[in-house]
């Protein structure tokens, strides 16, 4: 029997868990297909093998290896505790499932022709590439269908077994937001939920919304706690932002950590914080030009009238003065000799460099 398909209206499934008192939950979201950057999260957790891991959806896309993840989580659920939500990148079985209609047989053929809408192969590319079948706009996609359906049966059953929400006697678990009366989609993306959340009766934790893009002076990757509202958002923009981290937020203990590929270096100077400063990010990073060097160009943030340097290849697309940046940030991290950095680029002008899970700048030389 196929199985029913997930629609945009479908009510969200509701997993409930009975896990007992004070049992240690690691809690992971939007992994996006960096399989690296798992890997080195759970290292650093050292989990023991009674604490549970909650993956807060969005496993896949992306990032370069979702079939490579999926089996990762999927060979980790048979060894420990592990419990799984979908995320608005997850429900590729629908690729599988959903009856023929062409308009969305449609977006499927541009979703991986154009790979991924730029990131590079998705899941069902990643599965097709592996079955040999060639992705091109003139492809067969019944016989894609087939060649998935046929030899990735695990896969797309574990997809279809992941719940919207997976609620313990203590906390809830949810992609996007907790709107069960919204449906799953809504629940899977809810855009910039915690700025239309109502208080919750239990914690719940949602990544999907990077938290960075809550702040709006500083690059900031660090969980969010608010007691208000009893949420905890933990999107640290792994693969979506150049200087992303993957978080892990533990529960009952309400600690984190946080796993990059950047390399660590010792500060030789103090630097003292730069009391104004700035953060041009996706989605508001229209700006214009001012003046232009060889590595800078100093550019006037449209919607504020902000000026900064901003280095010439974070142009993204230019027309005459009027540009848009990719994601940039003029602070000055605050910091004391002897501190150590996270090294995301070294410049003629100082080092992009994080601190703790927040971004900024270090003008001063390295011990190294
Ligand atoms: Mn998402």
């Amino acid at each position: 029997m196929k199985p029913a398909p997930l629609l945009m209206t479908t009510p969200p499934t509701v997993e409930r868990l009975r896990l007992g008192p004070g049992r240690r939950i690691a809690a992971i979201s939007d992994v996006h297909g960096e399989l690296d950057y798992l890997k080195g999260l759970l290292e650093k957790c050292a989990l023991r093998p009674e604490d549970v891991i909650v993956f807060v959806g969005d496993l896949l896309e992306k990032g370069p290896d979702s079939l490579g993840t999926l089996r990762y989580v999927m060979e980790l659920s048979r060894q420990r505790e592990v419990h799984t939500v979908c995320g608005n990148c997850d429900f590729w079985q629908n690729f599988c499932d959903l009856p023929d209609d062409p308009e969305q047989d449609a977006f499927y053929l541009r979703y991986l022709v154009g790979r991924n809408r730029g990131w590079g192969d998705g899941l069902i590319a990643q599965m097709l590439r592996e079955q040999g079948v060639a992705i091109a706009p003139d492809m067969d996609l019944a016989a894609a269908k087939a060649a998935v359906r046929e030899n990735y049966g695990q896969e797309l059953d574990f997809l279809r077994a992941l719940p919207h929400i997976l609620e313990t006697e203590d906390y809830v678990f949810v992609h996007g937001g907790y709107v069960p009366e919204k449906g799953a989609f809504a629940c899977m993306k809810l855009d910039r939920y915690r700025a239309v959340a109502r208080p919750h009766a239990k914690w719940t934790v949602v990544g999907h919304w990077p938290l960075v893009l809550y702040h709006e002076d500083v690059v900031d990757a660090r969980p969010i706690v608010d007691e208000d509202l009893k949420l905890i958002s933990i999107d640290g923009g792994c693969v979506l932002k150049d200087d992303g981290q993957l978080n892990a937020f533990f529960l009952p203990d309400m600690t984190w950590t946080s796993y990059d590929r950047f390399p660590v270096a010792r500060v030789k100077t103090d630097q003292a914080a730069n009391p104004r400063h700035w953060y041009i990010r996706y989605g508001d990073n229209a700006v214009k030009i001012l003046s232009e060097g060889a590595e800078f160009i100093h550019c006037r943030h449209l919607r504020t009238g902000y000026e900064m340097d901003v280095p010439a290849d974070h142009i993204l697309t230019r027309d005459g003065d009027r540009a848009t940046v990719n994601d940039v940030t003029d602070y000055r991290l605050p910091l004391r000799a002897g501190d150590e950095i996270s090294v995301v680029r070294r410049t003629g002008r100082g080092i992009m460099c994080k601190r703790g899970g927040v971004s900024g700048w270090y003008d001063g030389e390295l011990d190294e």
